[in-house]
């Protein structure tokens, strides 16, 4: 197959969305890291940063502190920080979506099989994986949890056949 297209025009399209994505201490407790990250590869998305961290308390609650009046606020937090989690930042094409997609509604009962929530948890408090849900989300978390300078922006090899 030839293909003919210019890659640096096709990267300039289609890096533009970025995502926050974090395996939570349960994904990694369960040794699922690899699965999720297989599973967000495989989709053609493309990791552009990454690290284990045992998140701060303070940077859990300004994570979710669009729910800092729930009642369940103080054990989610308890629990984000109870051990290491995995943070990345994802990008590709309405990469926020598309991730929030993979990952399943956010009760595990309601969650479909082929996400990761439907196929891997069963308790709301227990699901496995974060995924930003707007683009302002998106934006406040990857400041939240990395600087510019640990974001790499590259080309990838096979993007000339992911996007049209
Ligand atoms: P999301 O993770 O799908 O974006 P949110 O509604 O933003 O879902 O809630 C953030 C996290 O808080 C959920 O992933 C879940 O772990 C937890 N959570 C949400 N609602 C409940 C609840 O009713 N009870 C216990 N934990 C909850
Ligand atoms: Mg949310």
């Amino acid at each position: 197959m030839e293909l003919s297209i210019n890659y640096s025009d096709i990267v300039k399209v289609y890096r533009m969305e970025q995502t926050y994505v974090m395996v939570k201490p349960d994904g990694v407790q369960r040794g699922l890291v690899g699965k999720i990250i297989s599973r967000i590869e495989r989709r053609g998305l493309k990791i552009i940063s990454l690290k284990m961290n045992v998140i701060k308390e303070a940077t859990a609650k300004e994570h979710y502190s669009e729910h800092e009046t729930t009642s369940f606020f103080t054990s989610l937090v308890k629990f984000v920080i109870s051990g290491p989690s995995i943070s990345m930042v994802v990008a590709g094409k309405d990469a926020i979506m598309v991730m929030r997609t993979i990952a399943g509604a956010t009760n595990p009962v309601d969650a479909a099989p082929g996400t990761i929530r439907g196929d891997f948890s069963l308790d709301i408090g227990r699901n496995i994986i974060h995924a930003s849900d707007s683009t302002d989300a998106a934006a406040r978390e990857i400041a939240i949890h990395f600087k510019d300078s640990e974001i790499w922006e590259y080309s990838k090899i096979d993007e000339v056949c992911i996007y049209e």
